[in-house]
């Protein structure tokens, strides 16, 4: 595939209501989308940054400052055998995983499409159908909480994740547990504890948990090595593992026992799989992740889950969750069991709904190739 145009924009999407972590509050979302024209075909591509570097390092502006300056110079006018081929392009660029993965799933788009497969057929995909859950934001009080729950359970999906931090998060895991005995049940904490909370976070084991995820700082294998063995609860990692080196360093010091995949953090498809692969190596089971995405994220999200050891319901769930209007065709749905049936047209599968793309981009920058002499 030659690489003709590469289209990075920034939408301005307001979430239908805000979501609260254990780093802030979103509810405007600055999405910035990639489209690239190869040979004529055109693929889409999202990239996942959060807004300000609470999560990670990266944010939207890091992005388009990457994606702008350093990825787009090396890859415009070039020709790729496979979108597996843009690494060794972009492997001088340290880190900015999702700069470079709202930009490689692009080009994954356009690969399925050339050879007429739908995207989880092209990544080695075998289910058709992917389990669902939901992670919900922290709320008010546990009774608040717990209506969320009640009517994502009652919406089908599959298991429940709560956000949580300290202050928000014993009494809240206990009603909702109280309440709801026998379902599947997990935390998120997004790095809002220290190993000196271990004795605090092992009141959590009680809850019978499926895990606890990301407890320890953003960049710290190591103790989440050291507190995964006071659990009983299984630990996940989450914003530790942006590279396939991580996962192998994190499983070798049992420093998890699960592994959350998310397309941004590790840099795309073709590293995501180097993850999968090592993970299901060494049965660790994993699930996808999720960055309130939009569709075009929502839609790589699910093909990715379709990987046979994607055995835990992911946070990938349905477009009006999120969004009044989502910018695909048709919107993610969620069947009444909690599972997406995965699309089988070529591609991400889905249609990018162009006008109203157009209409929520607040900022737009295109690079041509040089058209080639006698083409
Ligand atoms: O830690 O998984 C996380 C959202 C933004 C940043 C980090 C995370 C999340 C979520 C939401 O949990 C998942 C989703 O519904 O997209
Ligand atoms: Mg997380």
């Amino acid at each position: 595939m030659r690489i003709e145009s590469i289209t990075l924009r920034e939408l301005e999407m307001r979430l239908k209501s805000p979501f609260e972590t254990s780093f802030g509050v979103t509810q405007k979302r600055r999405i910035l989308l990639v489209e690239i024209i190869a040979d004529g075909v055109s693929g889409w591509g999202e990239v996942t940054t959060t807004e300000a570097p609470f999560y990670n390092y990266e944010t939207t502006d890091t992005a388009w400052h990457v994606i702008s300056d350093f990825i787009t110079p090396r890859l415009i006018g070039k020709q790729l055998r496979t979108a597996a081929d843009m690494e060794s392009l972009v492997s001088g660029i340290r880190g900015h995983q999702m700069a470079k993965a709202g930009v490689e799933n692009a080009l994954w788009d356009i690969e399925a499409q050339q050879k007429d497969l739908p995207l989880s057929k092209l990544l080695g995909g075998t289910l058709n159908e992917i389990a669902c859950g939901v992670s919900l934001g922290i709320r008010e009080s546990p009774k608040l909480l717990i209506e969320r729950v009640a009517e994502e359970l009652s919406n089908g999906y599959q298991r429940i994740k709560l956000k949580i931090k300290p202050g928000k998060d014993l009494d809240f895991v206990a009603a909702v547990r109280k309440e709801f005995p026998r379902i599947l049940l997990s935390v998120d904490a997004n790095s809002a504890y220290s190993l000196a909370d271990a004795d605090h976070l092992r009141a959590l084991d009680e809850f019978d948990l499926l895990m606890i995820e990301q407890p320890l700082q953003w960049d710290d294998i190591y103790s989440h090595s050291k507190l995964q063995p006071r659990l009983r609860t299984a630990l996940c990692l989450d914003e530790c593992i942006s590279h396939s080196r991580h996962a192998e360093a994190a499983i070798e010091l049992g420093a998890c026992r699960i592994i959350n995949v998310k397309l941004g953090r590790v840099g795309g498809h073709t590293e995501a799989r180097h993850v999968y692969d090592l993970c299901r190596t060494h049965t660790i089971p994993v699930w996808c992740g999720g960055m309130l995405e939009s569709g075009v994220g929502r839609a790589h999200n699910a093909a990715m889950s379709t990987l046979p050891n994607f055995t835990l319901p992911g946070d990938v769930s349905a477009s009006k969750r999120y969004w009044a209007e989502d910018i695909i065709e048709p919107e993610v749905e969620v069947t009444p069991s909690g599972t997406i049936r995965v699309p089988d047209a070529p591609g991400i599968g889905y249609t990018v709904k162009r006008d109203f793309v157009e209409r929520l981009t607040v900022n737009k920058r295109t690079w041509k190739a040089e058209v080639m002499v006698g083409a």
